[in-house]
């Protein structure tokens, strides 16, 4: 192929009634051929130019929305094809399942036995107890729960947004939930995504200390092991490196959040989260004074720092008074959202955004009026602000070339779930729009014609930085993993020797040793669940 015509598409497909939209970078007629019989099925030609900033290229949009027959088809242009992709009803369905089974994968402490992970399986890991790391004398349980990404740690913020994301599209999407995921709870009662989570509450009380009812910023070896290390070869010393008060915040909001999800389906576990909480809350009120983490000298794995707490305090009070409806909650709620800090952000480290949205989906009689008006308007201007960036950016995204950092696909995914939830709040079709319009970046309509989730698209990325598929002798990596996607930053060798001088939009490599720009994690599968949930059945 050409290198300077790329025809970039959304590689899964496009829903039979929705805008289709292809970029080339090339202008003039194109065709929509049928993949079989390869016979021109359509015929127009492309709009534009557009420069676009963030790619440094001109492009071309190629629009063929009135294609609603379903079937494969490939785009045509001056002997340039495109990806495959198809049309028709329910297209991510599959997508949707694998997004949500690669939880599944990220198990630690249990086989992955081949029944259910195909040629992925691999033994249990991380059994033995860890190391208090400034009370070696204390050892305990840690076993279970998801790895973090590429690497086998686990972090208590970052696995507390993967669960905030997972569990709000079960609540705002359980229609996309409705089957068997093909894993070993199936048989259960409840749907298996409240399984899937479940491993990871469970695992995640373990990170709390009973005596303080403090929890644990992480549990991790002192190194990252080397990349090709299958975990269950990874044996080095674990330890919980110290509490912090943005892992016991996120832990006290994400357990009152499960414990009124889990209500209906599992009481006792409903209850123990509530208490968890609960624990949790008062270790925050007896320590609120700012003390971000900070890694112990010996550990170098990741650090998950934060410079505001106050984010993580404000989203644990919005919980905890959903679930309890305790006026002391909503005092220090209202307190908190009289204070300058970001209330809209759904990160790892700017978690207001999960606060905001549950005190605005509050009965009006459990809230403040003047509070409720003040973060619904701040609210809604962020979702207008990303409509219009949208319609100003020639892939019709929210992103700016501030967002593409290590994580840029988070940014992407995060800002059409906060589409989505808007949509929930006041319902306006252009937010489902432009949601959908970003969901066809991640799968490969973006300037590198990649599709970031590993297994769905012709051309998706492969060499994923991600220590069981560098390690396990397996051609294709594991499915359904949400690489990281471009960081103009460059924040690894690999990156820094082959991308310099790209455009922000192209610092990507699929190439196994850059964890800057192709790691995986749960919480940038997390948010791609959520928005793939809004369409299926669709
Ligand atoms: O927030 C600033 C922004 O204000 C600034 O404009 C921008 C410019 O680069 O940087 C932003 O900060 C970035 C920060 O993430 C917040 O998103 C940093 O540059 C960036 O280096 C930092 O990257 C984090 C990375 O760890 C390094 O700390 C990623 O978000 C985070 O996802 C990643 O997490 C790692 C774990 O440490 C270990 N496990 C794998 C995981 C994924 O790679
Ligand atoms: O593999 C690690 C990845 O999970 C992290 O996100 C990344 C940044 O903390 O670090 C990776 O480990 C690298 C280490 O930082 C430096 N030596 C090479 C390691 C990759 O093989
Ligand atoms: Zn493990
Ligand atoms: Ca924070």
């Amino acid at each position: 192929m050409d290198e300077q015509h790329m025809i970039q598409v959304n590689q899964v497909g496009y829903v039979k009634k929705s805008i289709k939209v292809a970029i080339s970078t090339v202008p003039g007629p194109f065709q929509v051929r049928d993949r079989k019989t390869n016979l021109v099925v359509l015929e127009r030609t492309s709009s534009g130019p557009i420069e676009d900033q963030d790619s440094n290229q001109t492009i071309y949009q190629l629009d063929f929305t009135e294609m609603e027959a379903e079937g494969t088809y490939q785009l045509s242009q001056s002997g340039v094809a495109s990806p495959a992709f198809t049309i028709g009803t329910n297209v991510y369905q599959p997508l949707h399942k694998g997004l949500t089974k690669a939880f599944y994968y990220f198990r630690c402490g249990m086989d992955l036995t081949e029944q259910y992970a195909g040629k992925w399986a691999h033994k249990a890991c991380h059994l033995q107890e860890g190391t208090v790391y400034h009370d070696p004398s204390r050892r305990l349980d840690s076993s279970g729960g998801w790895h973090d990404a590429g690497d086998y740690g686990k972090y208590t913020v970052a696995a507390a947004k993967a669960l905030a994301d997972l569990l709000l599209a079960c609540q705002y999407y359980p229609g996309a939930f409705q089957y068997k995921a093909g894993i070993p709870e199936s048989e259960q009662q409840m749907p298996d995504i409240l399984n899937e989570c479940q491993y990871e509450l469970d695992w995640l009380l373990k990170m709390q200390d009973k005596e303080t009812g403090g929890v644990f910023h992480k549990l991790t070896t002192k190194n990252f092991p080397g990349l090709a290390v299958m975990p269950e070869e990874d044996q080095a010393e674990l330890y919980f490196s110290p509490v912090s008060a943005t892992a016991t915040a996120t832990f006290a909001a994400i357990m009152a959040v499960a414990s009124r999800v889990y209500k209906e389906v599992d009481e006792d576990h409903a209850e123990k989260y509530l208490e968890a909480a609960h624990d949790a809350w008062n270790w925050l009120e007896q320590h609120p004074v700012f003390a971000g983490f900070k890694n112990p000298s010996e550990i170098t794995t990741g650090e998950y720092g934060d410079k505001e707490d106050r984010d993580e305090r404000y989203w644990a009070a919005a919980e905890l008074y959903c679930t309890t409806k305790e006026a002391k909650y909503h005092r220090k709620f209202c307190e908190l959202a009289g204070e300058n800090f970001d209330k809209i952000s759904l990160g790892w480290a700017d978690v207001g955004g999960y606060g905001t949205r549950t005190y605005l989906s509050l009965p009006s009689e459990m809230t403040d009026p003047a509070i409720y008006q003040e973060l619904k308007s701040v609210w809604m201007e962020k979702a207008e602000q990303l409509v219009d960036n949208s319609k100003e950016n020639g892939y019709v995204i929210s992103l700016k070339t501030a967002d593409y950092i290590w994580g840029s696909n988070m940014v992407l995914l995060n800002q059409a779930m906060f589409l989505l939830m808007t949509n929930r709040l006041a319902p306006d079709k252009k937010y489902e729009r432009y949601a959908l319009e970003h969901l066809h970046y991640l799968l490969g309509r973006n300037a590198t014609n990649y599709s970031y989730v590993t297994g769905f698209g012709e051309n998706a990325v492969r060499n994923i930085h991600h220590r069981p598929s560098a390690a396990d002798n397996v051609e294709e990596p594991v499915p359904g993993l949400v690489s990281g996607g471009p960081d103009r930053g460059l924040h690894d060798p690999c990156a820094a020797e082959k991308l310099q001088g790209c455009p922000p939009a192209k610092c990507f490599i699929d190439h196994q040793e850059s964890y800057a720009t192709n790691e995986v994690t749960i919480y940038w599968n997390s948010p791609a669940v959520f928005v793939v949930s809004h369409w299926v059945g669709k």
